[in-house]
């Protein structure tokens, strides 16, 4: 009977999306990780040496969030964020000094230093920006599904793709949030609204900024989505569950909601006493921080659950060439040049969206919406 039980265990484990991706993977999810955590603590240096201007927002905690979903889609899926963005642009591929330069203003970040902090556009990766209007970038998640479905159905020029729209649990009562999921489920965009829930909208908790609170996939399901929670504090759990959520999506060619609880373990932004919350509250979820516990499971032997693939000695190595990674970023965004205003203050700053032939002069001019 025992025997049974652990038979029917080993095969539900076997069954986990993640227990067939090579250890290379899952160390490249480590690295990826930690560059993320160390890349944060710079940038909290930089900043409060009057480096970093304007607002800026620290993603130290969430990592598990980014990786586990960025690495649940493809390349070519594009990817449209909030202002805590970071974490996000390296987990997609962006090198940290094509970051860093960008928080510094300079002209080889990745938005020419026009963004900043928290506008992270990066056009080879598919990533169109972060955003500082609490909820802007949900009816643009829409948009992204709606050209690429666009593409794919009615050009055929493109393939089947899923759009990532993540947001705070500070940004689901806003209007655009609501109307842009209407139009998702009515016209079928392949769009996943990410709610990367840590619990607070600046300084106030999320029991107290919003009704239904621990019930928010029930916003979702109003609009007859398929909605998800998501333990978001462990990278495997977060792409076991989120992989087919996301292959779904694309498949149906449907709009997905995911609630994914989180934490960040520093303020609001770099401006923050934080005196809503206690020392206990932060250090309970440092106790089972995400980067520690992937890394103990990569050293862990197979018996234990684990993949034997790390020991002590490559993990002290591979954050020591993280660490002097993120230094040579710092120092490269130093040294970089500043934007040439003269030829850079109006460019890129609008376009006419109807000036050329393009599918969407051709809607705007009045071609039924083909996907209706
Ligand atoms: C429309 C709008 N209202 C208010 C603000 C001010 N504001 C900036 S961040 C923020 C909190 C949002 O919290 P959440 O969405 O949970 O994201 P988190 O900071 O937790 O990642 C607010 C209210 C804003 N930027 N835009
Ligand atoms: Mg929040």
């Amino acid at each position: 009977m025992m025997q049974a039980s652990a038979q029917a265990a080993g095969t539900r484990a076997k069954e986990r999306p993640s227990d067939a991706l090579p250890n290379e993977t899952l160390l490249g999810w480590l690295r990826s990780m930690q560059l993320i955590r160390e890349f944060e603590t710079r940038t909290m240096q930089a900043y409060q040496q009057a480096k970093i201007g304007g607002f800026c927002h620290i993603y130290s905690g969430q990592e598990a969030s980014a990786v586990g979903t960025i690495n649940s889609v493809e390349h070519t899926d594009p990817v449209v964020l909030a202002y805590r963005d970071h974490g996000h642009a390296l987990a997609r591929g962006m090198s940290a000094r094509a970051c860093m330069a960008e928080m510094f203003g300079k002209a080889a970040g990745c938005a020419k230093g026009k963004g900043g902090s928290m506008h992270m556009f990066d056009k080879p990766n598919w990533l169109f920006g972060g955003h500082g209007i609490v909820g802007a970038q949900t009816p643009l998640g829409a948009g992204l599904a709606f050209a690429a479905r666009y593409e794919w159905e009615v050009l055929g020029t493109g393939k089947k793709k899923v759009a990532l729209c993540y947001l705070g649990d500070g940004a689901i009562d806003q209007g655009a949030f609501h109307e842009a999921l209407n139009l998702a489920s009515l016209f079928g965009l392949p769009v996943i609204y990410i709610i990367e829930n840590n619990g607070y909208s600046m300084g106030t908790a999320i029991h107290r900024h919003t009704a239904n609170s621990k019930n928010l996939i029930s916003r979702g399901q109003s609009y007859a989505i398929k909605s998800l929670e998501i333990d978001g504090f462990d990278v495997l759990n977060v792409y076991d569950q989120f992989k087919p959520f996301a292959d779904e999506c694309r498949d149906l060619q449907r709009p997905g909601f995911v609630d994914l609880k989180t934490y960040r373990y520093m303020g609001h932004s770099m401006s923050d006493p934080q005196k809503y919350r206690t020392k206990d509250e932060v250090d309970g979820w440092k106790d089972k921080d995400s980067i520690a516990a992937l890394a103990s499971r990569l050293m862990a032997g197979e018996r234990e659950g684990g993949r034997g693939c790390l020991s002590e000695d490559d993990w002290k190595t591979m954050r020591a060439e993280i660490a002097e990674e993120v230094r040579d970023s710092v120092e490269f965004a130093e040294h970089a040049a500043d934007p040439d205003v003269e030829a850079e203050l109006y460019s890129d700053v609008y376009i006419h969206p109807l000036a050329q032939s393009s599918p969407t002069r051709d809607f705007v001019q009045g071609k039924k919406n083909p996907l209706l």
